[in-house]
């Protein structure tokens, strides 16, 4: 009796918690099931994009073998083994990875392209926590047209904001959910980065998909970005069922010296 009084009761609770990441958060695949590796119906790890009540929301996205890399249809493939396990006689299971760096939600510094920057060391240990934490702009960009001069413009992005992630038509055709790489996804223009150095305010530069450039003017884009050594890209940003407008940005990367490219874990807080 008492044993099954306690699977409903655990059983209850996270039914409740699920189906409070599933309202607040209807897009995301991977919070409503317990697909990640349940043992029993009372041991059901929480998945969650939006903690709080509604206060913190992850923008970053789950690291998996389906997400999308660059120019290639295979996803990410492989990358979490497990060479020591519980199973296999170990005390302690203790899995390993390997990334490149510049896979899912992840920051550019400016040694990704300019190779004196690299020879230099303006890794991701460089970049500047403060640009990467404090009040950002979340702003919905015209879905017809990657992010030109004329659309910065349109935006109409006051001087003095410094943070922007900028959401797209990236995020509407759900690119970060699949596989294959997409080239038509939306990104900046080199024209459209240029306006965004030369009359804005902006350092840190947040998009929804692999890159912030689109793929017509992916070096150029960069070039533009990481010249000034100011700003700082954060890409593949997970946007989804989130309103427009100002929160508290949290980002951190990992510090790796030597390493132009860095995952990151980024909240936004209301
Ligand atoms: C445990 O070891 C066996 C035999 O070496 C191997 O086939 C199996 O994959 C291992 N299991 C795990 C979880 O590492
Ligand atoms: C954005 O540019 C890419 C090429 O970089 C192109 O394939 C795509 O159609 C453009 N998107 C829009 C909405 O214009
Ligand atoms: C916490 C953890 O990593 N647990 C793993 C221990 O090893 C087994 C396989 O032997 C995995 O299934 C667990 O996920």
């Amino acid at each position: 009796m008492k044993p099954t009084f306690f699977l409903l009761f655990f059983f209850l609770l996270s039914s409740i918690s699920f189906s409070h990441a599933n309202t607040a958060y209807p897009s995301i695949p991977g919070t409503t099931s317990v697909e990640y590796g349940a043992d029993t119906d009372a041991l059901i790890p929480p998945r969650r994009e939006v903690y709080g009540n509604g206060r913190i929301f992850d923008v970053s996205h789950r690291y998996s073998t389906n997400m999308p890399a660059f120019e290639t249809n295979d996803g990410v493939g492989e990358f979490l083994w497990l060479p020591n396990s519980m199973k296999n006689g170990s005390l302690a299971n203790n899995s390993e990875f390997k990334l490149p760096t510049h896979t899912g939600t992840h920051v550019d510094a400016p040694g990704h392209v300019f190779d004196h920057y690299f020879d230099a060391g303006f890794d991701v240990d460089t970049l500047d926590l403060e640009v990467l934490n404090g009040p950002a702009l979340l702003v919905d960009v015209p879905r017809d047209k990657n992010i030109t001069a004329e659309v910065m413009k349109s935006l109409h992005i006051p001087k003095g904001v410094r943070r922007v992630l900028f959401r797209t038509l990236n995020t509407d055709r759900r690119l970060m959910f699949q596989k294959e790489f997409d080239s038509s996804y939306v990104g900046f223009m080199k024209d459209g980065a240029q306006w965004l150095v030369d009359n804005t305010d902006i350092k840190l530069v947040g998009i929804d998909y692999l890159s912030v450039a689109a793929y017509d003017d992916l070096i150029p884009s960069h070039l533009v970005f990481l010249e000034g050594r100011e700003i700082i890209l954060v890409e593949a940003l997970k946007l989804d069922d989130i309103q427009p407008g100002i929160y508290s940005v949290h980002c951190l990367p990992l510090r790796l010296p030597g390493a132009e490219g860095s995952p990151i874990r980024c909240i936004l807080i209301k």
